[in-house]
């Protein structure tokens, strides 16, 4: 399988998150991509290539132009305002405040176009938010080329950003972009099944309304886990898109063998929407060890994840989303592929 890295990851570094009423650095790190792409050589996935530069005319059309016209500049904004360290936003427009229009200034602007503070920037960030982008799309393009599967090794990740939103570590919704870009390249329907520990909120908003992109989640229940707003089994699309969204929420301290029946189950519903290609947005964050996660997968579930994938006989693109046991993301999310391949 090819795999598709930028090292322009590595700039975004050294983010800060809140977590448990503290201020620390943030789980999403660039160590984490680095052990993935160690672990697929250590085994020998595939080549290794770096994406070709896209331009954001197919991320246009899955989020509003006013949010990624903003992305690039908010690093110039907070200098321009005389600060340093990292960009973050402290103030949302929720339920009774104007959702409608952005004000001027960088510290209103990052709460208007975010859902929570897990969106650091420093001076690399768009730098890697753009080459994590180009990342999916040049992998998107192996599997439209023919290839029976290829490796987005995005980061930062992408699920929880939606059309007019980033949050949970996400900017651009790398997955919603590459599904996009194989509808529009042919595919005429296509499902992204998301396995990462949290609700793809974004990667549902995107597509809610749409019967061209079935999205399947498998994730904690938002009842007890972040995202908290989004993710419940009564969401299943509206309107045109009626039916093509499904759930599984799961409860804190399940077991692969609970979460492989939801994942079967979704394979079925995948099956029967008969897609042309599968993006799988890969977190490997359900694992027992993972520090912000309480799912119980071990090791050695990640490669029966793959081979159930590959099962359904689908071009399949891999699109790297959350894991944070830094050591193991690599043996794991790397499980999932060798799995796939069925060695
Ligand atoms: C892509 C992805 O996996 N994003 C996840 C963002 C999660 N952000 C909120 C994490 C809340 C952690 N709370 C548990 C603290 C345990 N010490
Ligand atoms: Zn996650």
């Amino acid at each position: 399988m090819r795999t598709v890295y930028s090292e322009k990851h590595a700039g975004h570094a050294g983010n800060l998150e809140l977590v448990a009423g503290a201020i620390v650095p943030a789980f999403e790190m660039p160590s984490r991509a680095e052990f993935v792409l160690a672990r697929l050589k250590a085994v020998g996935l595939g080549p290794v290539e770096a994406p070709a530069e896209h331009d954001l005319s197919t991320a246009a059309k899955v989020h509003r132009k006013d949010f990624l016209d903003f992305l690039p500049t908010v690093w110039d904004r907070w200098t321009a305002a005389g600060r340093t360290g990292t960009a973050l936003p402290f103030t949302w427009p929720t339920r009774g405040l104007r959702g409608d229009k952005p004000p001027a200034f960088i510290d209103g602007l990052l709460g208007y176009y975010s859902f929570d503070a897990g969106i650091g920037f420093v001076e690399g960030t768009w730098s890697a938010i753009k080459a994590s982008h180009d990342t999916a799309l040049s992998a998107a393009a192996l599997v439209a080329g023919g290839e029976r599967s290829a490796f987005a090794l995005c980061r930062p990740p992408g699920h929880h950003a939606g059309a007019g939103f980033m949050g949970g570590y996400c900017y651009i919704n790398n997955a919603a972009v590459a599904a996009q870009w194989l509808r529009d390249t042919g595919a005429k329907r296509v499902t992204i099944l998301d396995v990462d520990y949290h609700h793809g909120n974004g990667t549902q908003e995107i597509f809610y309304h749409r019967a061209d992109v079935q999205v399947i989640n498998l994730h904690a229940d938002p009842m007890q886990e972040y995202p908290y707003f989004l993710g419940h089994a009564d969401e299943h699309g509206a309107g045109e898109g009626e039916g093509f969204n499904v759930n599984y929420p799961m409860p804190w301290g399940t077991t692969f063998e609970t979460w492989k029946a939801a994942l079967d189950d979704g394979c079925a519903r995948l099956l029967a929407y008969a897609p042309d290609v599968v993006v799988v947005s890969l977190g490997v964050d359900t694992f027992e060890r993972d520090p912000i996660s309480r799912f119980k997968l071990t090791t050695d579930a990640y490669p029966v994840i793959g081979e159930t994938i590959a099962r359904l006989g689908l071009p399949t693109l891999f699109v790297m989303e959350g894991g944070y046991a830094v050591e193991e993301i690599g043996v794991n999310a790397v499980g999932v592929l060798t799995g796939f391949e069925g060695r």
